[in-house]
């Protein structure tokens, strides 16, 4: 086990122990752990990890043993007893339990969320059940694929979620997994498209390239040459120093096959891949010098696509040229302009890989199903795994940035309710008074983005009813006029009687995280994220059998009067409330990750840095909910089994009457008497220096244990 043991020497391993707590005593024993190799330390039962940037041999065979089934206090910090401990709470207890890792962009919230699902598969199946197996396969297996397809190098992170995911794992009456659910949320399919400088589009596109066989790319008719595709080489690095395309392209593969996918599935998302590839390559020009109509340059690309994705080639270009408007009953043809055509085409490629990427997500869930019989006979309790996009800031932020920054605003308001709550509620139900401790709230800022008819979502939502009439800007004013005077939210303003000055398009929100500043530009193009009618019609009319099924609604006729689709961001708010509602209902277990640097570098540890995600995180207040109340709680039984051996009233064993009285003889007899409160289970301990005495009185009547206690108190716990 030589990667988890700790001595003084590694510093403390539950902040909650902290001699002192200002945020030089925090950041010095964190940077302290961070040198010597820690990654984890606790604050009580929420887990800290700082990302290492290198391997590290600390999730082997032999530490998963050490921590199966064991309690948190008995072994070093460790991602490990935390997924225990939901592990165990959910088979003990029955209770559905949650995960939920958070931290900025490459802090190491995937990595984590891996380490946790790899731990349950080490702990369950030990009978060895074939179908068991299967759905813990599909569950590690998954992550790979979804990965490919939903992960992208970005300047924050070379293996980057664009998509936020939540995992329910079901378990047994024994505590095996019989099944599973994954829900998407919000996948950045402008990428598709689009690239700032130095990143990548999703690692899929460079996997075909780099990674399938030569005879491959011939069937799909492409090149290895990045450069020459639109759509893949606008961030100007198409290799990756840590990625592996190659490999990685073959794991997909693989990975497809072990989970389930048919062959010419398989076969289909590739060609879809390929397709996105030719259709960035697509220009238009205008049909003639007064006719300004758009018409594609390219009609070798156009036979390309249409035969990869199986569609009539003359539909095809009718899709990206013309428009099928139905007024009053009648239906019209409109043709469109070269920057008509333009958009569109762009709309029709990231729909297409959006709507694989759902497909995806469903083919995987189907694989891990639960049958509706076992649901009937025996119980089915769920561990809930939540690994979402980190909140980030780039150079030029925009409407998918705005949401996924709103998502972290929500998960930090979660945090900051449930760890108060479950704090307030346990003194509560053990009858124990405590102190009130300050922090800030965040839920100011998840009202001006979400409140009905209010927030920002609202005034965006109102903006895109009049489209064509309204544009950016408009909607920029709309919300300076609205929220000028919010504490969270500012704008330039236009300085009246200059009329050559510009408005401004940025506005910036003061995040729990930091400021954001974000351009408008697009916002309700992306908001209301339309696709003509016609791409639907010709996708549904595919011969492939797979695209008919990823565009049902294309079956609908063309008179036939839609309703207004919900717009992006009401979707995604909709999403994220559910979301939090289907976390808050569960006993959570939290993961608090911090990125050490900004260059990936496994021996820097950025002070700034750091400090300014502890800060944000909220993880000096934690500590001092943590302690205002008690730092140290442990059920009579337990207290008894520990330290009988300290008092001649309780050992060998306590026969006094029940365990409490116990408890108090040894408290009393310690003189800690000021310092603990007896509640229904559980005594509570105020101060940390208490269990050091009684943890040091314990060890000096059993001397062999003295140096393996100095090491878990002083590192361990
Ligand atoms: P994220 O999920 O928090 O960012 P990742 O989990 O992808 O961040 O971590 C970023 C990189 O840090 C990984 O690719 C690894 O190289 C390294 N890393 C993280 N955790 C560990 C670990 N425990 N051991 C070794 N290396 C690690 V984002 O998805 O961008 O918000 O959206
Ligand atoms: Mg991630």
């Amino acid at each position: 086990m030589a990667g988890i043991q700790e001595g003084p020497e590694y510093g403390i391993g539950d902040f909650v122990l902290l001699e002192s707590l200002t945020m030089s005593d925090f950041m010095h024993n964190l940077k302290l752990r961070f040198e010597k190799g820690k990654l984890y330390t606790y604050i009580g039962e929420v887990v800290v990890s700082v990302n290492p940037y290198r391997p590290v041999n600390i999730y082997g065979k032999d530490i998963v043993q050490a921590y199966q089934g064991r309690e948190i206090y008995e072994n070093p910090p460790h991602i490990f007893a935390l997924a225990d401990a939901a592990y165990k709470s959910m088979k003990r207890r029955s209770r559905d339990t949650c995960i939920v890792i958070s931290g900025e962009s490459g802090s190491g919230k995937t990595e984590a969320s891996k380490i946790v699902m790899r731990y349950i598969a080490a702990v369950t199946n030990i009978s060895g059940q074939k179908e068991i197996e299967r759905v813990k396969n599909v569950l590690i297996q998954s992550n790979c694929i979804l990965e490919a397809f939903g992960n992208a190098k970005t300047n924050r992170n070379d293996n980057s979620s664009r998509f936020g995911k939540y995992m329910d794992i079901n378990f047994d009456f024994k505590g095996d997994p019989i099944g599973g659910h994954i829900n998407n949320y919000l996948l950045e399919k402008s990428r598709v498209v689009m690239q700032q400088k130095g990143e990548r589009n999703f690692h899929s596109f460079y996997q075909l390239l780099y990674g399938s066989p030569d005879s491959k790319l011939v069937e799909l008719s492409i090149t290895r040459d990045v450069k020459r595709y639109h759509y893949i080489n606008q961030g100007g690095e198409p290799k990756v120093g840590s990625i592996d395309d190659k490999h990685d392209y073959r794991a997909v593969m693989d990975a497809m096959k072990a989970i389930g996918f048919a062959f010419k599935h398989a076969e289909t998302l590739w060609k879809i891949v390929a397709a996105i590839l030719h259709l960035g390559n697509v220009e238009f020009e205008e049909k003639g010098i007064d006719d300004h109509d758009a018409k594609v340059k390219q009609q070798f690309e156009l036979k390309t696509i249409a035969g990869l994705l199986s569609l009539d080639e003359f539909e095809l270009e009718r899709a990206l040229c013309h428009r099928t408007v139905a007024a009053a009953g009648e239906v019209m043809d409109k043709q469109l302009t070269v920057p008509q055509a333009e958009y569109a085409k762009d709309a029709f490629a990231k729909a297409i890989y959006e709507r694989m990427f759902t497909w995806i997500v469903s083919r995987i869930n189907q694989a891990i199903e639960i049958k509706s019989d076992v649901i009937k006979h025996g119980r089915n309790t769920v561990i809930g795994v939540l690994d979402i996009y980190g909140f980030e800031i780039f150079d030029n932020n925009s409407f998918e940035q705005f949401c996924i920054n709103y998502c972290n605003e929500k998960l930090q308001q979660l945090f900051i309710e449930l760890v108060l709550k479950q704090e307030q509620e346990e003194y509560m139900k053990e009858g124990i008074e405590w102190e009130h401790v300050e922090y800030f709230n965040n839920k100011v800022i998840c009202d001006l983005v979400e409140e009905p008819h209010r927030g920002i979502i609202a005034t965006l939502d109102e903006a895109c009813l009049n489209v064509g009439k309204v544009t950016d800007k408009m909607f920029l004013e709309a919300m300076n006029q609205k929220y000028g005077d919010h504490k969270h939210y500012t704008s330039r303003k236009l300085k009246t009687g200059d009329k050559s000055l510009e408005y401004d398009i940025n506005f910036k929100i003061k995040h729990y995280a930091g400021d954001v500043k974000y351009s408008v530009v697009n916002f309700i193009d992306k908001n209301k994220d339309t696709l003509f009618q016609d791409f639907k019609r010709l996708l549904y009319n595919s011969d492939n059998e797979l695209l008919k099924i990823m565009w049902p609604e294309g079956a609908q006729a063309v008179t036939k009067v839609t309703k207004r689709p919900l717009t992006a961001g009401t979707n995604f708010r909709n999403s994220i409330i559910a979301l939090v509602e289907i976390l808050a209902s569960k006993e959570p277990y939290y993961v608090r990750c911090v990125k050490p640097n900004e260059e990936k570098s496994p021996v820097l540890f950025d002070d700034e840095r750091v400090q300014h995600q502890v800060m944000y995180l909220g993880l000096l207040e934690n500590v001092r909910v943590r302690r205002a109340g008690f730092a140290y709680r442990m059920e009579y039984k337990r207290f008894l089994q520990r330290y009988k051996m300290i008092s001649q009233f309780t050992w060998p064993n306590f026969r006094g009457g029940p365990d409490r009285d116990g408890v108090r003889v040894i408290i009393d007899e310690q003189g800690f008497r000021n310092d603990v409160q007896y509640g229904r289970t559980k005594v509570f301990i105020r101060s940390p220096k208490t269990i050091f005495e009684l943890e040091g009185a314990r060890a000096r009547l059993i001397p062999g244990l003295v140096i393996f206690l100095q090491k878990l108190w002083r590192g361990g716990l």
